[in-house]
């Protein structure tokens, strides 16, 4: 083969790539394509369990942000847990800990520990005057900063933060609506969660926030340049490949499996 052909073959190749792009982007490319379904848990036994924390964020942890959407059913139950990482104390208590729960009917918290045992780690809460709406938690872990490593952002706004520096060994998988063995499941719809492997900062959360309608983080938008740095995106029935049973990570491949009842609804934010 020449060389001019290669080029040509190559040039070809990649314009492929790059329509195949657009066209997976829909009609509103850049950062959207539509959010059509969310993912309701019915708080009896629903739960979703994907797999490895490392497969999503490697290992040793020290950065992530996670964004999640989410709208209560009722009054959240006190310790209803939305997302919860290692929640089966894999390698034994004395390891990390993430819980995003309702510490009260109107109150989100979130716990980031190394070690559950021997560490109180850090407790951040938020007040959410309207758990029956649709609002948007945005959650920062850097063990880099000097202060403030680990901080909250609730409908695009900081609400608190605080120290905790130490690295997390990452051990025990990713579980959404439920906590431990059997216990605290959430009662609501989930949609759109995502995990970089960074931390955003306030404009870029702002722009992913985008007053209450959450864009496809996948792609670049203006104020948000973090694409890159997505390594698990759930968009909770949309753009599924992986069947009715399940959620497909559309970027790091940690696909969840729906426990319990768990149904795919037209209920988006
Ligand atoms: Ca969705």
């Amino acid at each position: 083969m020449t060389c001019a052909k290669t080029i040509v073959i190559l040039t070809v190749s990649l314009m492929c790539i790059h329509c195949s792009s657009d066209d997976d982007a829909g009609p509103n490319f850049p950062g959207s394509t539509e959010n059509e379904v969310s993912l309701l848990f019915n708080g009896v036994d629903g739960h979703g369990t994907a797999g490895d924390i490392s497969s999503t964020l490697g290992n040793p942890v020290d950065v992530f942000t996670i964004s999640i959407w989410f709208r209560a059913m009722g009054a959240p139950a006190a310790d209803a847990t939305m997302l919860h990482l290692n929640p089966e104390f894999e390698t034994g208590r004395n390891s990390m800990q993430v819980r995003l729960y309702w510490s009260s009917p109107t109150q989100v918290a979130f716990h980031v520990t190394p070690d559950f045992e021997g560490d109180p780690g850090a407790t951040l809460t938020a007040a959410v005057a309207e758990p029956q709406e649709w609002n948007n938690l945005m959650l920062t872990f850097d063990a880099r900063a000097a202060s403030g490593n680990v901080a909250m952002y609730l409908n695009g706004d900081p609400v608190d933060s605080g120290d905790q520096s130490t690295t997390l060994t990452a051990v025990g998988n990713i579980v959404f609506a439920r906590a431990g063995a059997d216990a605290n499941f959430f009662h609501g719809y989930l949609d759109e969660v995502a995990f970089w492997d960074s931390r955003l900062g306030s404009e870029e959360i702002k722009a992913v926030y985008n007053e209450g309608k959450p864009k496809n983080v996948r792609f670049d938008i203006p104020g948000y340049e973090s694409a890159n740095s997505v390594k698990s995106l759930w968009r909770m029935g949309d753009e599924n490949f992986t069947g009715e049973e399940n959620v497909s990570d559309l970027v790091g491949g940690n696909h969840f499996t729906i426990v319990g009842g768990g149904t795919f609804e037209p209920e988006t934010p």
